[in-house]
């Protein structure tokens, strides 16, 4: 049966819209400040401010709120953190959730 998530075509045909997942990015206390704000307008297409404001989130509540994407886009957006992190020896972690 169809659900409020499913996009009918036909009688036979359902597409399901593809799961979304959270980014979170985690808090340490090695990772400078400015570093994460560049991930965040780097790797996430924040704006400097809105940057400013996820850091400082993370940084007060142990982690916040990047971006809401697809399995595959969340998945290499962790892979493109976790590079920069380790390329400049840093600890940050991001992690995903399901929606
Ligand atoms: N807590 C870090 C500091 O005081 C800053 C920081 C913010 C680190 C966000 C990670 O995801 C992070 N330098």
């Amino acid at each position: 049966m169809a659900t409020k998530t499913d996009l009918e075509i036909d009688e036979q045909t359902i597409l399901k819209y593809p799961k979304k997942y959270f980014v979170f990015l985690l808090n340490d206390d090695y990772t400078p400040m400015d570093f994460v704000v560049d991930i965040l307008m780097e790797i996430f297409h924040k704006t400097y401010e809105e940057a400013q404001d996820i850091m400082l989130e993370v940084h007060k509540k142990n982690r916040g709120l990047c971006g809401v994407y697809t399995y595959e886009i969340a998945e290499t957006k962790l892979k493109q953190v976790r590079r920069k992190a380790k390329d400049n020896g840093f600890p940050l972690k991001a992690t995903m959730e399901e929606e």
